[in-house]
């Protein structure tokens, strides 16, 4: 084991994830004058974040395809059901997060967990803090990343915090519009034409274990919910593929019309009626909107918790 030291967040990595990586490192190797902290990927990046990083000028760092033996520290996830492959091998060194904790380790090591809407609040609070200097493409990288994980601070995720960091990154990077920003990020995120189902699904797509089974919950956003009314029936069909090819109870794409704040969900699954009696809506076809439902983490997960894993 060498000492380099991989920060890195969950598998298909979002932008928080991915640019929590990069500005924890940059924090770690300017806190202790060293070099050896290195951002890393879990696997491919999304579109949205591929033009955060170009638009900053960074590179996409280095995808890591196994961890085992090697130094860790986990950002934007703490179970390892979401980690890179070779987890349970690796040597984890911390953790930084903003999701519920499942997380169990032979040592202590340091364990950061803030109830904010992004990964990338955490560590610029920590910038702050302790008045290291904050470089202006940073900024607007993880401002990105807070924009997109707080929906433009519309989710109910989005706490002061976070509406206090996105002022202060705004400014440093000089975005007076930080809203229309945003939009822009939201409207490069829901160009799905050229995607096909399956890689709209897996986009930003979650596993869960509860009693009842493995759920898949993939979401995604779009500022005009139209644009996937006539894929609907492809995007279920591919639920169907993967629930069978993966021996999942359900899969469930939500796709969420951040104007409208209100979801559609598509789902695949073998018991209909939970599925439903979960989100509180009758399911049709596999398909049901619902209006006010938009975080995955604050309302999706925690409802089918409740139901599925008692
Ligand atoms: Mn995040």
């Amino acid at each position: 084991m060498d000492n380099k030291i991989y920060i890195i967040g969950h598998k298909s990595p979002d932008l928080d994830s991915s640019a929590a990586a990069i500005a924890y490192a940059d924090l770690k190797n300017k806190m202790e004058s060293a070099d050896n902290y290195a951002p890393a990927l879990a696997g491919e990046i999304n579109k949205e974040t591929e033009f955060a990083l170009k638009k900053f000028g960074f590179e996409k760092p280095e995808v890591l395809n196994n961890a085992k033996e090697k130094n860790i520290i986990l950002v934007d996830h703490n179970e390892f059901q979401q980690a890179v492959s070779g987890i349970e091998e690796a040597k984890i060194i911390e953790i930084l997060d903003h999701h519920k904790v499942d997380f169990k380790y032979g040592e202590p090591i340091a364990f950061t967990v803030k109830p904010w809407g992004a990964s990338c609040t955490i560590i610029a609070d920590e910038f702050f803090a302790r008045n290291i200097e904050l470089d202006k493409n940073l900024a607007g990288l993880m401002l990105s990343a807070v924009l997109v994980d707080t929906v433009i601070t519309k989710s109910p995720t989005c706490a002061e915090k976070d509406k206090e960091i996105i002022t202060k990154l705004a400014g440093i990077a000089g975005i007076t519009n930080w809203q229309e920003f945003g939009m822009e990020l939201f409207k490069i995120r829901s160009t799905v034409s050229e995607l096909s189902g399956a890689e709209i699904i897996k986009s930003d797509f979650k596993d869960f274990n509860f009693k009842a089974g493995k759920f898949g919950i993939g979401q995604v956003e779009t500022v005009d919910l139209n644009e996937f009314a006539a894929r609907e029936d492809e995007i279920i069909n591919e639920l169907n593929k993967l629930r069978e090819a993966e021996n999942y109870h359900s899969v469930i794409l939500f796709i969420t019309d951040i104007i409208k704040e209100g979801s559609e969900f598509l789902v695949s699954t073998v018991d209909q009626l939970k599925v439903g009696e979960a989100l509180g809506a009758k399911l049709k076809n596999g398909k049901v909107y619902i209006n006010g439902m938009i975080s995955r983490k604050k309302q999706v997960a925690p409802k089918f918790s409740e139901i599925f894993d008692k």
